[in-house]
């Protein structure tokens, strides 16, 4: 019998992008929308990071591919069959092309430049050297590192954060300590950590407060990591200089949220490394047909 494969995404033409280009891959699949499939005759579903608990329907599931890098929502409630992140080139690069700009921008002051814009204001900052910016980088996987190693290559002074010491191209620090350390050496912090019960709200009003005068907030990871209300008062009392956010505890961002129209935040919608299917239907269709074939799938963080 052929093995089912669920394509189940909230955006429809993500959903036709994923389904065309998988199924070009998995000929020997029935490769179909999950809702045009009955629960109970899909073997494998690929999703992006909905709720796990919504997944329990499909009784006859035996893997999930997720096309994103974070999985957060999706274990946390989630079928107990294998679970696989994305892992791929593509996406670290895009990732690090983003984190390079983002920290670019801060570094050349683009933010400020902005509001002083807005008061029709001519005033130059006076300039700094890349070698003397220190920046910061939270997380040392998948994607953290390309992001540190991109910056340092770049010529800024880069330490990272990190569960586990390593041998690494830029300094990585760990534990409390080296937390404290990281936020309070770094002008530009740029967080990548994986959403966990030991990250959540792990940038709140004392992580702020370790953090130099005037420096910039870079996240790109999830919004659970920030305390909301301690970042809007960092920044409101001016400790605080800017926060560039990709990612927020609620997507898409209500309207009524004070981020939308605060002169120290910048708001993007969640587009710092986006899975494009054209790119990543090869790593997708290869894990799928690895599980199919009875070898371990890559990238598991569950099962
Ligand atoms: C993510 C992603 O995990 O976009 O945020 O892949």
């Amino acid at each position: 019998m052929r093995s089912v494969v669920g394509i189940s995404f909230s955006q429809l033409e993500l959903a036709s992008r994923w389904r065309a280009e998988l199924a070009d891959r998995l000929a020997g699949c029935v490769v179909e929308y999950a809702d045009r499939l009955a629960p109970g005759d899909v073997d494998v579903l690929v999703v992006g990071n909905p709720p796990g608990s919504g997944l329990r329907r499909y009784s006859s599931l035996r893997f999930v591919q997720s096309t994103w890098a974070g999985v957060d929502q999706l274990v946390e409630g989630g079928p107990s069959v294998p679970i696989a992140r994305m892992v791929a080139p593509a996406l670290a690069s895009l990732m690090a092309e983003f984190v390079h700009a983002a920290v670019l921008m801060v570094h050349r002051g683009f933010p400020e430049y902005r509001r002083r814009q807005s008061e029709h204001e001519w005033r130059p900052l006076p300039p700094v050297e890349t070698s003397r910016r220190r920046v910061g980088v939270l997380g040392f996987g998948e994607l953290g590192r390309p992001c540190a190693v991109a910056l340092a290559a770049a010529g800024f002074d880069v330490a990272a954060w990190a569960r586990r010491s390593r041998p690494a191209e830029v300094p990585v620090l760990v534990g409390t300590d080296g937390f404290s350390e990281l936020l309070s050496r770094s002008e530009i912090v740029a967080n990548l950590l994986p959403l966990t019960p030991a990250t959540v709200g792990i940038l709140d009003q004392r992580a702020f407060a370790r953090m130099p005068r005037g420096s910039t907030l870079i996240n790109v990871a999830r919004g659970g990591h920030v305390v909301e209300t301690d970042l809007l008062r960092a920044l409101d009392g001016g400790h605080l200089s800017d926060a560039i956010l990709d990612v927020f505890a609620e997507e898409p961002l209500p309207p009524e949220h004070a981020y939308w129209s605060h002169p120290r935040v910048t708001v993007l919608p969640h587009v710092a490394a986006p899975s494009d299917p054209e790119d990543l239907a090869p790593d997708v269709a290869a894990n799928i047909e690895r599980f199919l074939s009875g070898r371990r799938p890559r990238f598991l963080v569950s099962g």
